[in-house]
């Protein structure tokens, strides 16, 4: 008997936080800190998403896993703190849903004296994660609800969870520039028909096209965006990982962030349009 698809909320390391539980036993997880997903295990039990055990749950800094979400600027490509503004601020809850066969959410934030303080701009943002039996979507939407156009970068900061990252290969970035942020920021073409993790990776690859398939051991996704032309390969290795303190020194093998961003041409968002971004994960 299939049983019936539900959205609860729970409390996960002290923050409030809401569980789907989907189709064929799949679930996922979205915190209201942060409007950030921070699980998602498929219909075989295994967790698709890296969170780091260290990971600070008091909005005091950005919860170091899942899928963080990076407005209105992607990195410290900008005068505003790193990856913008909404990491560790609470969103509320919009809409939830279930159907047959999929499970929904919405979260949404809006500007308030806090962030104009920083960026003087009125905006409204949505994050709708949507669990089916394979996948998960992640779409994120900004309007602009001031009277002045915006522009903003951005990312779903994604962290998968792999046993080994040394077993990862990633194809479908072949022929895409690359700016290299471990190497000088040097802009490189990437000529390799998969991408393997060998040291610290930290690269702003440029107009990708294809989806991505991620293979690493007998695990396999497939890497979907819309709306976001770039993608973010991170991998901090040794050194980096031991220096940020909310990570285990070793877990950097169990992760990479592949990123749906949109960082080389920022988008220019006009008073009162709306802009969305998607990313689709996928277990093939
Ligand atoms: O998206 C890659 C990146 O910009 C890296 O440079 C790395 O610093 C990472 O994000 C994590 O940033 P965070 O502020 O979460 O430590």
């Amino acid at each position: 008997m299939q049983t019936k698809l539900s959205i609860e909320t729970i409390d996960f390391n002290g923050t409030e936080a809401l569980r789907l539980n989907g189709p064929g036993g799949s679930s996922a997880v979205i915190s209201k800190l942060g409007g950030q997903v921070l699980s998602w295990i498929t219909p075989d039990g295994r967790e698709r998403l890296f969170l780091s055990e260290s990971a600070v749950f008091d909005g005091s800094v950005a919860i170091r896993g899942g899928i963080p979400v990076c407005f209105p600027q992607f990195s410290d490509l900008g005068d505003l703190p790193k990856h913008g503004l909404l990491r560790t601020r609470e969103w509320c809850v919009g809409d939830q849903r279930c159907g047959n066969d999929f499970a929904l959410v919405t979260l949404e934030i809006s500007d308030d004296e806090e962030t104009r303080a920083i960026w003087p701009f009125p905006f409204r943002a949505e994050i709708t994660l949507m669990l089916e039996v394979d996948r998960i979507d992640v779409e994120f939407c900004v309007e602009n609800t001031g009277g002045d156009p915006f522009e903003f970068t951005g990312a779903l900061h994604s962290y998968l969870r792999l046993v080994q990252v040394e077993d990862a290969a990633l194809e479908g970035l072949y022929g895409c520039d690359y700016r290299d942020a471990a190497n000088e920021d040097q802009i490189i073409r990437e000529s390799g028909i998969e991408l393997r993790i060998e040291a610290e990776t930290d690269r702003v690859y440029h107009g990708v096209k294809r989806p991505l398939s991620l293979q690493a051991g007998n695990h396999s996704l497939t890497i979907q965006s819309q709306n976001f032309p770039d993608v973010v390969v991170w991998n901090p290795w040794v050194e980096r990982c031991a220096a940020l303190s909310d990570m285990p020194s070793d877990a950097w093998r169990q992760m990479l962030c592949v990123e749906a961003a949109i960082v080389q041409e920022p988008v220019n968002l006009p008073a009162g349009e709306e802009w969305y971004g998607r990313q689709t994960l996928v277990v093939a």
